[in-house]
């Protein structure tokens, strides 16, 4: 792993206005898109490919790779969607890049959907951030008055329209093929997968999905070059990222880091857990990830650290909990979440989170009996993996997990309340 590095996504992020377009131009911004219209679209796509960027939303699935599929043969229009829908809990880094420096996404965007040939672009913003699509709506505003967007790019021929679409507020629209469903003006509800958005997607044409983080590291990459992207992080986990910290930690926030830093590191820079307590378990990826505990506090948090350890490094949300809390509550209250955010397309999700929480929150009343873990873990057997999407995945990954690691929490929950076993809870989910 490289040292810790000089912040390159956030390196504005305290300037207050480095959302504005001069602000943003006078720190270098514009200058990789300038650089990409100068080289042909399969160059700028060689570039994001060997420098080795991995998709930032949760599957680190190679970005580069992903915008090879899209045919360039096919007569349909293509398309570019930025998943804008950050909604994992936990995950808190998109948000704030788009508040403090909206033009590098703007500035992603438009190097990107030159890269596979298209010529309209969504930015799909989850529902509730009015402040944030508004944000971007002023900076898309800005790059069409700049000549960055719109006919004839900066004089280079090629034309992109940008939209700001904002959704309703559905964690679902956060799966790629629900929210193509919903930039459609549909329910948002996954579909069926081959065919790959990448072959046929928004209105069943070619189209890229990428998350925010992802595309708004294409800039840096195309101005400094793929060896320089590729010199930082480890072997196969490239590049800088966004940690989001939160809980129980001094100083909750996003760390910008190299991928493979380790928590304990991360916790040291956000000034340690909280006075007088410790760490007792934590997620490396928002909840859909089985959690881990102080026993994991040096794997490397890059994708092939988190598997190793047994969990996924999905969108580096890393929630932090000490002693006080029940992991049985905390469990819980995000099973709840997936039960309520569950679209109900599947009937393992729909029906499989509901009897989860029912049995969750007997081991929280105390009131579970002999065989409920049994019964509970059979019933995560029965959702994950045989479910639409990975909604329900992620609802048993926290179950599963919190079980491995602390099955004595819910064996007391055979006879005593969570409160009474963690009467001093002041958990971050409160
Ligand atoms: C063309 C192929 N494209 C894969 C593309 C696919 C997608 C990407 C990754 O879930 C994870 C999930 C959550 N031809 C392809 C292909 N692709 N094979 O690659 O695909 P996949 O299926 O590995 O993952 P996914 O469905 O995108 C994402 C985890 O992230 N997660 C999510 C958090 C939620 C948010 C939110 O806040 N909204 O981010 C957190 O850990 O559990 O495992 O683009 O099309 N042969």
């Amino acid at each position: 792993m490289t040292d810790l590095l000089t912040p390159v996504l956030s390196a504005n992020w305290a300037d207050e206005r480095a959302w504005k377009i001069t602000n943003y131009e006078r720190t270098g911004g514009y200058q990789g898109l300038r650089k990409a219209l100068g080289r042909t679209p399969a160059d700028v796509m060689g570039t994001v490919k060997d420098a080795g960027l991995r998709g930032r939303g949760g599957a680190g699935f190679p970005t580069g790779m992903k915008w090879s599929f899209v045919p360039q043969d096919n007569p349909n229009p293509k398309y570019l969607v930025v998943n804008a829908d950050e909604s994992e809990p936990g995950t808190c880094k998109d948000m704030p890049l788009m508040m403090a420096s909206p033009h590098t996404l703007v500035e992603g965007v438009i190097i990107a959907s030159y890269a596979i040939g298209c010529e309209a672009a969504f930015i799909y913003v989850r529902g509730e951030v009015v402040h944030v699509v508004r944000r971007l709506q002023q900076a898309v505003r800005e790059a069409y008055s700049a000549g960055y967007i719109g006919k004839n790019v900066l004089g280079s021929g090629y034309s992109l329209d940008v939209v700001v679409h904002a959704g309703a507020g559905a964690y679902i629209c956060g799966e790629e093929t629900a929210l193509l469903d919903s930039l459609e003006g549909r329910r948002g509800q996954p579909r069926l997968r081959p065919p790959f958005p990448a072959v046929a997607g928004l209105y069943a044409c070619p189209t890229v999905v990428n998350n925010v983080e992802s595309i708004a590291s294409v800039p840096s990459i195309i101005a400094n070059g793929a060896e320089w992207f590729a010199s930082m992080g480890t072997e196969k986990s490239k590049g800088m990222t966004l940690y989001s910290l939160s809980g129980h930690v001094q100083r909750p926030g996003q760390f910008e880091a190299p991928l493979g830093i380790t928590l304990r590191q991360l916790i040291e820079l956000s000034g340690g857990v909280r006075e007088g307590h410790e760490l007792k378990f934590w997620t490396p990826g928002g909840s859909s990830t089985p959690i881990l505990t102080a026993e994991h506090l040096d794997i490397p948090l890059d994708y092939e650290g988190a598997a190793a350890a047994g969990t996924m490094l999905g969108t580096k949300a890393l929630q932090v909990f000490d002693e006080t809390t029940s992991v049985v509550r905390t469990t819980l209250r995000w099973v709840e979440f997936y039960k309520h955010e569950s679209c109900g397309k599947c009937t393992p999700c729909r029906e499989g989170s509901w009897w989860l929480v029912q049995l969750l929150q007997r081991f929280e009343a105390g009131t579970a009996v002999e065989g409920d873990i049994e019964k509970m873990l059979d019933l995560c057997d029965n959702i994950g993996g045989k479910s639409f999407c990975a909604l329900a995945d992620g609802a048993v990954a926290c179950v599963t997990s919190a079980v491995k690691h602390f099955r004595s929490e819910f064996e007391a929950g055979y006879t005593t309340p969570a409160w009474e076993l963690f009467p001093y809870e002041r958990s971050a989910l409160f």
